[in-house]
């Protein structure tokens, strides 16, 4: 099949999906900022990267403007460089928020979003449930993968040519995929999904490379920093519990950056044995981060978050703790004790 055989049997699918006014409004503006939330990931950037990547083949003048920098590991989306930290001193016609339901989920950018004339039209595009978006124009899909996955649908729609810029806008749209779906691993991934992302990569996106550098490659401080802790992993007498925790001297030791602690806590969840893993991050004197990861059947993992006030979803959650690491242990371990023996289910 071919890039342009694979795109118009997506077609009628895409103009269904996405609502006619806002079609209307992305073909009719010529001055668009687009947004995405604050501390954007790969999907946030790729959205907003994605979306300006195709109105700006249709003409318009188009600038994505967002509260944070994007973090280092998202140079792998090809237009990263294009992302703008401070506002363009152009006033728009549109405004458009990206993989959020609400400006103060925009920071900085989002309090000026809202600063600006009332004769602005706005616009959310979203794949999250709790969406609670005020906005009049607004396309929110939960049964969306990806915020990148409507970008790539709203392409489809427009008749965008998604090989643009020598694959590069492909990528862009690939990266907030992949990174949303874990490589098209976790439970969000529909026949659609995967159908987007054959179009992608017929338009020259290396997903393969994208997911490499997405999830598969580390810093060597990161990778001794993992040995180190990992090394220390304790287990319940009936094994059902593991857990372990990094010390801040770990941290100077490896000399690591505490952000990558990141990936511990799912390498403890996928211990076969155990359908609880805990992770514990010294923070401080007196206060500790916990993550936790339980499995299908296991306990509920809000309901131990919420023991410390914290909360999440069912199979991961976390709390932060004003106790120090080996007191903050020892409760949540005595917490955890009392939900399997159904006691200790206050919160
Ligand atoms: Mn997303």
């Amino acid at each position: 099949m071919t890039l342009l055989a694979r795109t118009s049997a997506l077609h009628a699918e895409a103009s269904a999906a996405v609502p006619a006014e806002l079609l209307q409004l992305l073909q009719s503006a010529k001055r668009i900022w687009v947004i995405p939330h604050e501390r954007p990931d790969a999907d946030a950037l790729g959205a907003a990267l994605g979306l300006q990547s195709i109105l700006t083949q249709r003409g318009a003048e188009v600038a994505v403007f967002c509260a944070d920098a994007p973090a280092k590991v998202y140079e792998v989306i090809p237009t990263i460089d294009r992302v703008l930290t401070s506002p363009p001193e152009w006033t728009p016609d549109a405004v458009i928020l990206v993989d959020c339901g609400e400006a103060r989920r925009a920071g900085r950018a989002g309090a000026l979003m809202e600063a600006l004339p009332s004769s602005v039209t706005r616009a959310t595009i979203d794949h999250h449930v709790s969406n609670s978006s005020t906005s009049p124009l607004q396309w929110i899909d939960p049964t969306a993968a990806a915020t990148c996955e409507m970008i790539t649908l709203i392409a489809v729609a427009l008749g965008s040519d998604l090989a643009a810029e020598e694959g590069r806008l492909a990528a862009t749209l690939a990266a907030g995929i992949i990174m949303d779906t874990a490589t098209f691993q976790h439970s969000n991934t529909t026949p659609r999904t995967l159908q987007v992302a054959g179009l992608l990569l017929e338009a020259g996106a290396p997903i393969s490379e994208i997911s490499r550098r997405l999830y598969r490659s580390k810093p060597a401080t990161q990778v001794r920093l993992h040995a180190r802790v990992l090394d220390r992993i304790e287990t319940s007498d009936d094994g059902l519990t593991v857990w372990a925790a990094v010390l801040n001297s770990d941290l100077q030791q490896t000399n690591a950056q505490p952000e990558e602690t990141e990936g511990i806590v799912d390498t403890l969840a996928q211990i076969n044995e155990a359908d609880v893993a805990l992770f514990f991050k010294e923070e401080g004197a007196d206060s500790t981060r916990l993550s936790i990861r339980t499995k299908e059947q296991g306990l509920d993992a809000t309901k131990i978050a919420a023991l410390f006030q914290g909360g999440g979803h069912a199979r991961a959650a976390g709390a932060s703790i004003a106790a120090p690491l080996d007191d903050a242990v020892a409760a949540v371990l005595r917490g955890v004790t009392s939900l399997r023996t159904g006691r200790g289910t206050e919160s």
